[in-house]
């Protein structure tokens, strides 16, 4: 449960000489980040220098670590040249031989400032240095997806760790240990409950409970707040719940007021509407902007902030219809609300066109809201990615993502400029990932998923950074400075996307699995009619969806001249996305010379491969790891790599009945 703040101690740092004699926390209140830094630089040097510092609120300006924030610094020590560059939730971290300053913009920024100092000392990196430390954006939150009943929708690590049997559980141990992990990694706030939501979240005992959670999070500067059902107003007794209602209106103002009074600093609400079967605005022929606009009028007094998904779409849709596109939908529903929402919303989009599949391209909505306040959603709980029982290390694919250039009106438009609000200069914006982590005492399920929590709070914070960097910061914060522990867990990390992808789903034709049901192993027929839209359109002689303008859906369309063009035409589209955006025979030829029949046949053995290389890989690492995640991990890996020939077998089976096309090298079928 310690996940990469285990504050294991370093060789280097054999000698104290080079440490300040103690530490000096500008704030005293208990439920200050400031006090909290404070514990936690004690804590900290405690486990890795094995020396205990006295902590004071005292003046003593030689051989000490100051944790505070700049107003509260100036007070007491003079004026400073170094903050003015600091920007909301920033810090300055200043390190020399017998004096450290952690410099915050806020309480908040102090906090994290200490989280990276010891970051830095855990890593042995004890020589001096001085900068400042800004975040891309604003918003820098998770969303769990946790019902009331303590399951968990796409969770893969136990039971909730927020509530139980309708309430909010009586022990809140956990989720202040999930708060401290979430402020190591600067994340600022959190969504408790499941988008798919229910009315009686609102009632007194949990807004009650609700008060408790917040009570225990902000201490580390975790902001709580929960995802909204549309309908409640009519769960409690009223006859409706249209949003221009004034009813309504006042119902969902005495709520919030409510809600306001027990948690003021309540982060805002998360409404998931009109998708899935949730209710939502549609109903009374209001807009999404009209349901978004409510709640923000409601949140706005208080400084709260309201996330509105832009997963709205059709589940019911008929593969019969050529033109029918699920991926269509976001742009559809949203394009022409640019503008009207309030400034206190944010449109909260999921990274890829459909969702959360291996490979997708970045959704076209990016491109067509440059009057509103924009957020990425990605996901931590690998929902189509193996759900924990594969390693799949995702930073790789979120750097593509955010570093997409959409060329809105043919500037540059990377997709981490356009969330930031720098594209478009829009005050509000950044990024949220479900994370769903549970009881299991490694939050996650698998000790290596970790990996992707940690990654995720740090492209957050600065999406410039590079994925291997991170994950090597992690595995030597996690597990071990040896340099072959390193090595190791970089490469298999490394292999693990393009291996999933190689066994799961091909040249973009999504994530191969049971999609009507749980998402987690192979079933390419479920694939094709359903209602969900995520098709391939399969056949015996072709594949892929058609989604040029010309012939097909014209998604392609929906994005911006340049970026249309490229997916218009299958010799410029990239290969990783050719079935995404076009139908071609089984024999199409791609670039290796392969046909793309034969290019699956082959990806299915070289990523079952690759998977199956984890297990040694893994066991290179006995003895220099202790022996119960060495062993948990070990179990997984070896899962993986037999359910990887699972994938294999059972995609290639599949394509090669219904094609009847020979795998050239003979493996493939019957012989
Ligand atoms: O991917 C789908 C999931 C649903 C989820 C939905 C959403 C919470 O299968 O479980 O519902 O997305 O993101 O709203």
């Amino acid at each position: 449960s310690k996940a990469w703040l285990r504050y294991a101690r370093v060789a280097q740092a054999n000698s104290t000489s080079s440490l300040p004699a103690s530490i000096i926390a500008l704030n005293t209140t208990k439920s200050s980040p400031v006090y909290t830094a404070g514990q936690e630089l004690a804590k900290g040097i405690q486990g890795i220098f094995g020396k205990r510092l006295p902590i004071s609120n005292g003046t003593a300006k030689t051989s000490s670590i100051i944790v505070g924030t700049a107003a509260a610094y100036e007070r007491e020590f003079g004026n400073s040249s170094h903050f003015s560059d600091l920007k909301e939730d920033g810090f300055w971290l200043s390190i020399d031989v017998e004096s450290v300053r952690i410099i915050g913009q806020n309480e908040r920024g102090a906090l994290y400032g200490a989280f990276e100092y010891l970051s830095h000392i855990a890593q042995g990196r004890l020589g001096g240095t001085s900068f400042i430390s800004n975040p891309n954006s604003p918003i820098r939150w998770v969303n769990e997806w946790d019902n009331l009943d303590g399951t968990i929708e796409r969770g893969y690590a136990g039971p909730s760790i927020f509530f139980k049997n309708g309430v909010v559980v009586d022990d809140l141990t956990r989720v202040a240990e999930y708060a401290r992990l979430l402020a190591s990694i600067k994340i600022n706030g959190i969504i408790i409950n499941n988008v798919n939501a229910k009315a009686e979240l609102l009632n007194s005992t949990n807004i009650e409970g609700l008060a408790r959670i917040a009570d225990v999070m902000r201490p580390f500067g975790v902001q709580v707040g929960i995802s909204l059902n549309f309908a409640s107003p009519q769960s409690f007794g009223l006859k409706t719940f249209d949003p221009l209602d004034t009813s309504v209106i006042s119902w969902w103002n005495n709520v919030t007021n409510q809600i306001y009074s027990r948690v003021p600093d309540m982060a805002g609400y998360l409404v998931k509407a009109n998708s899935e079967g949730q209710p939502g605005p549609l109903t009374y022929n209001r807009t999404l902007a009209d349901g978004a606009n409510m709640f923000a009028k409601v949140a706005k007094p208080h400084g709260g902030i309201v996330m509105f998904r832009a997963f709205v779409y059709d589940n019911h849709l008929n593969e019969s219809h050529w033109k029918d596109d699920r991926a269509n939908a976001a742009v559809e529903f949203f394009k022409d609300l640019d503008g009207k929402f309030d400034d206190n919303v944010v449109v909260q989009i999921k990274y890829g066109a459909i969702d959360f599949q291996v490979r997708e391209p970045v959704s076209p909505l990016f491109a067509h809201l440059p009057n509103s306040n924009t957020a990425i959603e990605l996901q931590v709980t690998q929902e189509y990615l193996g759900q924990q029982a594969h390693l799949v290390y995702l930073a790789p694919m979120w750097k593509e993502t955010l570093e997409f250039d959409m060329r809105v009106d043919s500037k540059p438009s990377k997709v981490q400029d356009i969330i930031s609000g720098q594209r478009f200069k829009r005050p509000l914006g950044g990024s949220a990932a479900v994370v769903n982590v549970g009881t299991d005492t490694n939050w996650l399920g698998h000790h290596l998923a970790l990996s992707n929590l940690y990654a995720y709070g740090r492209l957050a914070w600065n999406p410039s950074e590079d994925a291997k960097e991170i994950l090597q910061d992690w595995i030597s914060l996690t597990f071990s400075q040896d340099q072959k522990v390193i090595d190791t867990i970089t490469k298999m990390s490394l292999l693990s996307w393009p291996a999933y992808e190689n066994y799961t789903g091909n040249l973009g034709i999504q994530t191969l699995t049971d999609i009507t049901g749980n998402h987690f192993g192979p079933n390419p027929r479920a694939m094709d009619n359903n209602g969900w839209g995520q098709w391939t359109r399969a056949d015996s002689l072709s594949i892929g969806m058609d989604r040029t303008v010309s012939n097909g859906t014209g998604n392609a369309g929906q994005y911006p001249k340049e970026i249309a063009e490229m997916y218009e035409n299958i010799e410029t589209t990239p290969e990783d996305l050719l079935l995404w955006f076009h139908h071609v025979p089984y024999t199409q030829k791609l670039k290796s010379g392969k046909t793309v029949i034969q290019h699956f046949y082959d990806s299915h053995y070289a990523g079952a491969e690759t998977a199956a290389s984890f297990v040694p890989m893994w066991e290179s690492l006995k003895g220099k790891l202790d022996e119960q995640r060495y062993n948990d991990v070990l179990f997984r890996q070896i899962y993986q790599a037999g359910h990887a020939v699972v994938w294999r077998d059972a995609i290639n089976n599949f394509y090669h009945n219904l094609s009847s096309i020979e795998d050239e090298q003979k493996r493939v079928g019957r012989h």
